[in-house]
């Protein structure tokens, strides 16, 4: 953490002392043009138990009345729920499927939370990268091409060659290392085991290349598939927007409140199915909690079996697990991290089932803390 600039559990504990203006912005806060650059509030103390003034509600600094510019972003978090990317398929002389995608690294700036600007490095122009989607047993090529001012790989969890790991200084002569800007890679292996998984940049220093945006889920589906479901990929993630090594911003697919602003729609008594992954830097563990309800959880996704049936669970970085419930009532239903600082600082969310003119997220939400969005600043 640093010892001069704002951080955020600094902003967390003493900024409500200072009652930081709303018209600076959480961005001009943590990018140090605001009063975030000033020492006075940088040295003053945390308030016990660190979430004092409730009436002077810190993250207000949030932007007040805006939201995330989805079209300059390149994607939307409501998209990216239900995105999964199949790419191209044909079958091989042995009868095998081989399926192939193009991954293009490109350095992009994106909103993470209203106003919250950061200068992200991205798999396919988005944060996160697609969810790419096979079957067991498929052969997979991946051609990735390094758009980016920077090096790269992809490292896809799984069972492969070593060259084909994305590892730097492993099978550089084979080119199945470090990726030089402007430069490309195949790789190639078989979809195996079935589950749920991730890929991400493995280039040295990992936790920026990773925290910068280079992550996205790999869903291998078991050769007999899974029960009909509405399913949805959930990548777990933050963003340490002053470079800090500690997370400004935490979210679920990036957009911080996103899923307040615009609740997830799903049907009553409808199995639901979340492919939840963490790919969280800076903080040892996220977690998943959901209000009113219960699901199976399938860790890893690697048994049909559920393994717990539960309400939360915790991930450390690169873990992840399959979630299914179904909803037996109508209502907004949050889920958020159970660690509440990430819940206050935008990994917050609810899923909305039933007739919305009969519910009111705003209601729920400014019920919780009074979080931004419940004091006239959201967009409910
Ligand atoms: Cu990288």
């Amino acid at each position: 953490m640093s010892e001069n600039g704002i951080s955020r559990r600094r902003l967390l504990g003493g900024a409500a002392a200072v009652a930081a203006p709303v018209a600076i912005g959480l961005g001009g806060l943590l990018n140090g043009r605001g009063p975030g650059a000033d020492s006075a509030l940088a040295e003053t103390p945390p308030a016990s138990g660190g979430h004092a003034g409730h009436g002077d509600f810190p993250h207000a600094t949030f932007a007040a009345g805006a939201a995330v510019d989805h079209g300059a972003n390149g994607f939307n978090p409501t998209e990216v729920l239900r995105d999964f990317d199949y790419g191209t398929t044909r079958r091989l002389a042995s009868g095998r499927v081989l399926r192939e995608w193009e991954i293009v690294a490109h350095d992009r700036e994106i909103e993470v939370a209203p106003g919250v600007k950061y200068e992200a490095w991205t798999y396919n122009g988005r944060v996160p990268g697609p969810t790419l989607r096979a079957r067991e047993g498929e052969r997979l090529r991946v051609r990735f091409v390094n758009a980016s001012e920077h090096p790269h790989t992809m490292h896809f969890h799984g069972i492969h060659r070593a060259g084909m790991d994305g590892m730097p200084g492993i099978a550089e002569l084979g080119g199945g290392g470090q990726v030089e800007p402007g430069e490309s890679f195949v790789y190639e292996f078989d979809a195996s085991p079935f589950g749920l998984h991730l890929y991400h940049c493995h280039v040295a220093p990992l936790a920026s290349h990773i925290a910068r945006g280079l992550y996205g889920a790999f869903v291998i589906d078991p050769k007999q598939g899974r029960p009909e479901a509405d399913e949805m990929v959930m990548v777990m993630n933050g963003f340490d927007t002053n470079f800090d090594l500690a997370n400004e911003v935490y979210a679920v697919n990036t957009v911080g409140f996103h899923y307040v602003n615009e609740p997830i729609r799903v049907e009553r008594g409808k199995l639901v199915r979340v492919y939840l992954v963490n790919t969280l830097e800076y903080d040892p563990v996220n977690s998943f909690h959901i209000h009113g309800n219960f699901f199976q959880h399938y860790p890893t996704g690697t048994s049909l079996t559920p393994s717990d049936y539960t309400d939360t669970i915790i991930q450390g970085q690169g873990q992840r697990g399959i979630l299914e419930l179904e909803f037996p009532f109508d209502g907004d239903y949050m889920f958020h991290a159970h660690v509440s600082e990430f819940a206050e600082l935008g990994w917050t969310g609810f899923f909305r089932v039933g007739d919305p003119s009969r519910l009111s997220s705003a209601a729920a939400a400014a019920a919780y803390c009074e979080l931004p969005w419940g004091k006239g600043g959201g967009q409910l």
